[in-house]
């Protein structure tokens, strides 16, 4: 059911506590941490702590959860004291996406290329 953690989920073993993550931020709904593959000075990744596979999922069944992580992505970037930063969901294997819960990269301080490829 949409929303239920997965038992096969990389993601949802973080929010569990089963598989170590550094763990940023976390909320009643979202959990923060840095991403195990850096690719800028910051590159956190902001999940809601409910399964859903992708951002398109998160948007259509819980809009309230999918503002829940924008919230925090910007607390992210506020935190790190980013003037500039990028917030990606990749969607979709052709868009990169690799894990399939729903996540936002927010990725800073360096300078970020348009369009990113
Ligand atoms: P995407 O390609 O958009 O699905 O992003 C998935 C990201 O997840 C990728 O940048 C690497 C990161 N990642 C994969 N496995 C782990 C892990 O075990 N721990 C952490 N912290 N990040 C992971």
């Amino acid at each position: 059911m949409a929303g239920e953690p997965q038992d096969d989920c990389l993601f949802c073993k973080i929010v569990a506590g089963h598989v170590p993550a550094t763990i940023v931020r976390e909320t009643e709904t979202t959990v923060a941490f840095r991403d195990i593959n850096p690719q800028a000075p910051t590159h956190v990744l902001v999940i809601p702590k409910a399964h859903y596979e992708n951002a398109a999922a998160l948007a259509a069944g819980a809009p309230e959860l999918a503002a829940d992580v924008l919230r925090e992505a910007q607390s992210v970037a506020d935190e790190d004291k980013l003037e500039s930063y990028r917030i990606v969901f990749n969607t979709g294997a052709g868009a990169g996406q690799t894990v399939w819960h729903a996540h936002a990269h927010v990725l800073g301080g360096r300078g970020l290329q348009w369009p990113p490829g």
